[in-house]
């Protein structure tokens, strides 16, 4: 489906929550997702406040945040997730077995699945963890939920590779509605029928990677060469004394320019 446009593929799937996605990044002309790594919710609220128009998805790691509440972060980011119309994705990579991510993603004091509309699990513990999620999203909310399994890593030295990840694709085919699509480096193959969507980080137009590992492509090889659907950023946008505003602009339409060049 690579060639094929957001907005047809928006028409086209019976996923309500994919179709919300292909259709804010069709209005608002972006497929960049923002990686909002802060330690504190004034720094994560004035951040998304910031990228918001350049953004459809909002990127959380709400377990970095020092001074978390439900209150004082979830719901003044789900007032600006109103306002601005984006998605949320909880990058909280479930991996245990299906009872404990169960509780994982509905409990405890994130209760990640009343508020992130995205989700993603690792294939390890094999598909009882997507059963284990899914029956959680059914309990707490009456939202549409999706789940990104990851097939692939951007960080060096990942052993998701070959028959790890062609067996996490296999575990995403076991539910089709829950599962929407993957968080890999290149667009899966697809069987008839299927349109996975295909969230890709480890990008950086500036950088190579960092330190620790993190290895960055450029906009146009992970978009137009490697045909994936929507570019994660973190640093790129907000690290190193950048200025959100010019960056979220800067990256909004390297991603569209190469998505317009991949469909035509
Ligand atoms: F699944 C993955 C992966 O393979 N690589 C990643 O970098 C997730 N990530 C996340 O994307 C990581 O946890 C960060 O939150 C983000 C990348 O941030 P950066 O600042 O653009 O390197």
């Amino acid at each position: 489906m690579s060639s094929m446009s957001y907005a047809e593929r928006a028409t086209k799937t019976s996923n309500p929550l994919v179709k919300k996605l292909f259709t804010i990044m069709e209005e608002k002309k972006t497929n960049l997702c923002a990686s909002v790594d802060v330690r504190t919710t004034k720094e994560f609220l004035e951040l998304i406040e910031k990228l918001a128009p350049f953004i459809c998805v909002v990127k959380t790691h709400i377990d970095i945040l020092d001074d978390f509440t439900y209150d004082g972060t979830i719901l003044p980011l789900l007032e600006l997730k109103k306002k601005h119309n984006f998605l949320i994705f909880e990058d909280r990579k479930f991996a245990d077995i299906g009872n404990t991510v169960k509780l994982q993603y509905s409990a405890g004091v994130y209760k990640i699945s009343t508020w992130a509309d995205i989700t993603n699990a690792h294939g390890v513990t094999g598909p009882g963890i997507v059963a284990g999620l899914k029956a959680a999203a059914e309990e707490t909310t009456t939202e549409p939920r999706g789940l990104l399994m990851l097939a692939q890593l951007s960080s060096k030295g990942s052993i998701a590779t070959g028959e790890y990840t062609k067996q996490t694709i296999d575990i995403a085919r076991t539910d089709k509605s829950f599962v929407v699509g993957f968080i890999a480096q290149h667009k899966v193959e697809e069987q008839e029928g299927e349109d996975w969507v295909v969230m890709t980080p480890g990008v950086g137009l500036d950088d190579k990677g960092d330190a620790l590992g993190q290895q960055y492509r450029t906009v146009s090889e992970v978009v137009g060469k490697e045909g994936c659907d929507i570019i994660i950023v973190g640093r790129g946008l907000f690290g190193k004394g950048r200025d959100p505003l010019v960056e979220g602009k800067r990256y909004q339409e390297a991603g569209w320019n190469s998505y317009l060049n991949r469909i035509q």
